[in-house]
């Protein structure tokens, strides 16, 4: 990086940090892109970052994730604490749907500097989500968000990714119409800090709250003899009716009381840096692999293990060969 583009950086940071929204736009841009922008201008602002609460909003299509977060934005508000959104987009390049109804939802807070919304679109690779992800809610921490919500679908592997990037995970659920809640992802549940049973409106909403209050009993004493394999937290279940806002106040007092829990919050932010020094490690191996061998010799590795003529074992322990100190060795 060139002393000029070092000096962008720190400009960009700063305008980030005190606030401005067009340096904001821009630099969580350069995070979803991975650039050398991001990572100068990220250096520059981890300090400042560490006060907001992070929380992940994740549940399955239709939920009601985005009513959910609309009517948390509204609270928070009137409790005087500002908020930032990133809605991440698991499944895509960026989908129009997605920015459209964001920038609907973005209209009502537009003169509101408490408010920041942003979509961003995972890249799809390995750990792309969570790294993305804790990236832009440090940047929007260092900004001074009071709350920082992460809202993504659960799809399965994506709301794993994103709690990664949280200190507190709320999945959301709707009603189950039949009799049994066995429809809900038992992963979408180990993620879990709070399950929010939403729609309360709708018939089913107390039955399926208490129906996974009782799946979520700890299962300890089950006979696994492995402690760490042993449920460790037993999340809360809340209903809401987040079209009316019934239950957002019960729900944000549950969120501060989390935020509370020493104990708890720190296991999360431990839990997250590891991630994300992890999936940096991962990155800079790939990029020093990729520059030093023009892609060439790891590409015919990949290719010897597709065809079983040669173990990922021994694949991996070869690619890790070619990186010498600080540089790639030859081949
Ligand atoms: N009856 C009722 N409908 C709700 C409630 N919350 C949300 N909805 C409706 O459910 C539908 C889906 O809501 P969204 O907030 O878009 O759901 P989402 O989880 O963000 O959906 P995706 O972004 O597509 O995954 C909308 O028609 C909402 O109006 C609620 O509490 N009660
Ligand atoms: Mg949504």
């Amino acid at each position: 990086m060139t002393a000029d583009a070092a000096d962008r950086a720190t400009a960009l940071a700063d305008a980030a940090r005190a606030g401005d929204r067009r340096s904001l736009a821009r630099l969580l841009t350069a995070v979803e892109n991975h650039t050398p922008l991001a990572e100068a201008a990220l250096r520059r602002l981890y300090p400042e970052a560490g006060s907001a609460h992070l929380v992940g909003i994740t549940g399955p299509p239709g939920a009601g994730k985005s009513t959910l977060v609309a009517a948390l934005i509204a609270r928070l508000r009137e409790d005087g604490r500002s908020v930032a959104v990133v809605a991440v987009d698991p499944s895509s390049p960026i989908t129009g749907g997605a920015l459209l109804g964001d920038r609907v939802r973005m209209q009502a807070y537009a003169s509101d500097d408490g408010v920041f919304i942003r979509s961003m679109a995972s890249r799809g690779h390995a750990g792309g989500l969570s790294s993305t992800s804790a990236a832009a809610a440090a940047v929007l921490d260092a900004a001074g968000f009071d709350v920082v919500l992460l809202e993504t679908v659960g799809t399965g592997q994506s709301e794993v990714e994103v709690a990664a990037a949280a200190d507190t995970t709320v999945v959301l659920e709707a009603p189950e119409m039949g009799d049994e809640v066995q429809a809900i992802k038992a992963g979408l549940l180990e993620v879990a800090d709070i399950v929010v049973v939403n729609k309360g409106d709708r018939p089913g909403a107390q039955r399926t709250a208490a129906q996974l209050r009782a799946m979520l009993v700890p299962s300890v004493g089950r006979g696994d003899a492995d402690p760490s394999r042993r449920a460790p937290k037993r999340p809360e279940v809340i209903v809401t009716t987040a079209i009316s806002g019934e239950g957002i106040p019960e729900l944000i007092a549950l969120l501060d009381r989390r935020r509370a829990d020493g104990s708890s919050a720190e296991a999360a932010r431990v839990a997250r840096a590891t991630a994300q020094v992890d999936g940096i490690v991962a990155q800079r191996i790939r990029d020093r692999l990729a520059e030093g061998t023009g892609g060439g010799a790891t590409g015919a590795v990949y290719e010897a293990v597709a065809r079983h003529e040669l173990d990922p074992y021994e694949a991996a322990d070869r690619l890790l060969a070619l990186l010498g100190d600080g540089g790639v060795r030859e081949a």
